[in-house]
């Protein structure tokens, strides 16, 4: 088993990996930029270590200093948390290097899903339906858009080492490809130092439907449901459900045997996530594969029961999975609101700041994840998430009326905050009939 284990993040997350450490009697390690001082993480854990300047690359992305820090404590196994380095196959690997668990899947599956070419060509070999589309990489704009006349017009262009929405561009039409293209291949170019592309077809209106998936190093591989995280602006979600409102039985078992179907066909290890486009005609395609813990996780553990950071860190020690797929009942209805340092009326503009006064909810049904407190500050360095909100009811209507009466017992003094307007879409029409996409952040912003 592991004895003492690493955080390389900071923020919630770390501080959620800190108490399920503390749960099953392991030892932390917290880092912490110069910034974090007097971060929550650094406070909760064991024992801190400072490594270096404010600078995400000076710290939470520095290898070096992290594995320094590492080896120095006498650690056995480290967590990555959730962005940073916890999609890195390099730090995975240098990990495994040096004797150290990496509590995630192995650098090659790193590598294999963050080639997203790569990954959807090995899942259509798997058998599993991806997006209709070119099935080999492009860097000749003329050679594309014969592909993209073939494919039919919307197309979707995106990069090859992309995700997240970077280096991504509709065209409509032929006379708009060449431009869309061209803006796509430098964006990828600049942003990940790669020009490969590759086509799709574009669905509009999709829903993004997630899928959670537990794997061991014994074979065994279960699912716990789904979660709708439509609700998106720019790529960054903002509420995450579970369950979704549009998935019958059947779509519901076919998307998750497909899940599962995808993990098999790497040996996937870790918790994962499969990410699907969801037609209104119901059809389904794979679209991504994440392999780390999520910053909605909570919203599956709350209607499985199941702390999905214990079970991932009993995974990666090489323990069997404690519970079977018959043993996960999902029960009732869970939402998150994901609270920002930010304002909705100045374009969500980052609110960095002291936080002078500070009241959160709780009571029943009622999770909250953070790492703030009254009288911290909020760096300006780092992304401007403050707090999960996160409920639970028997049914959507109960968990969405929960989700009002806590939204409304939050006070966050000095700094500004999107709480409001979170409260406003818990009361839009549209998002309580549950009658939304990926577009309707977009939608709504623009009857404000
Ligand atoms: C698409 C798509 C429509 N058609 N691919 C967005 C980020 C990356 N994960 C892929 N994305 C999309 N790929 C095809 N062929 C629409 C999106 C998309 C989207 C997907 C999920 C959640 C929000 C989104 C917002 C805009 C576009």
């Amino acid at each position: 088993m592991i004895q003492k284990l690493l955080i390389a993040n900071r923020g919630e997350i770390a501080v959620r990996i800190i108490r399920a450490c503390r749960e099953m009697g392991i030892e932390t390690v917290a880092v912490y930029s110069t910034a974090d001082r007097d971060a929550l993480h650094t406070q909760l854990a064991d024992e801190s270590v400072c490594i270096g300047e404010t600078k995400s690359s000076e710290s939470y992305l520095n290898m070096e200093s992290i594995m320094s820090a590492a080896v120095s404590s006498g650690v056995d196994a480290i967590h990555p948390g959730v962005g940073f380095l916890s999609e890195n196959a390099e730090f995975a690997e240098l990990c495994e290097q040096c004797g150290i668990k990496y509590v995630g899947p192995n650098s090659e599956i790193i590598n294999l899903m963050g080639n997203k070419a790569l990954a959807r060509d090995t899942m259509i070999k798997a058998g599993v339906p991806v997006i209709p589309g070119c099935d080999s990489v492009v860097e000749d704009c003329n050679e594309a858009k014969i592909i993209a006349d073939e494919i039919g017009y919307p197309v979707i262009i995106k990069a090859v080492l992309g995700g997240g929405g970077k280096g991504m561009r509709v065209a409509n039409c032929e006379e708009e490809f060449e431009s869309a293209f061209n803006t796509a291949k430098k964006e990828s170019e600049m942003a990940f130092g790669d020009g490969q592309m590759y086509i799709e077809h574009y669905i509009e209106h999709p829903r993004h439907i997630e899928f959670q998936i537990m794997a061991d190093s014994h074979g065994n591989i279960i699912h716990l449901g789904e979660r709708d995280c439509s609700v998106q602006r720019n790529h960054q979600k903002m509420i995450e459900e579970s369950p979704t409102i549009v998935l019958d039985e059947d779509t519901r078992n076919k998307m998750a045997e497909t899940a599962i179907k995808a993990a098999r066909a790497v040996n996937y290890e870790n918790a994962g996530t499969v990410e699907f486009l969801l037609e209104k005609s119901g059809a389904f395609y794979f679209m991504e594969m994440n392999t780390r813990i999520q910053v909605e996780h909570p919203v599956t553990e709350m209607v499985t029961g199941l702390d999905m950071i214990k079970e991932q860190i009993s995974i990666a020690a090489g323990n069997e999975l404690s519970v079977s797929q018959e043993d996960v009942l999902p029960k009732g209805h869970a939402i998150e609101c994901r609270i920002n340092a930010e304002n909705p009326r100045k374009n969500f503009c980052p609110c960095p700041g002291h936080i002078s006064g500070l009241y959160m909810p709780g009571g029943n049904g009622v999770r909250v994840d953070s790492a703030i407190y009254s009288g911290c500050d909020v760096s300006p360095f780092y992304d401007s998430m403050l707090a999960k909100l996160i409920v639970h009811g028997r049914n959507r209507s109960e968990a969405i009326k929960k989700m009002r009466r806590a939204l409304g017992e939050v006070v966050i003094e000095g700094i500004t905050s999107n709480v409001d307007y979170l409260y406003e879409i818990l009361c839009d029409n549209t998002f309580v009939a549950g009658d939304y996409d990926v577009s309707f952040i977009e939608g709504f912003n623009s009857q404000l």
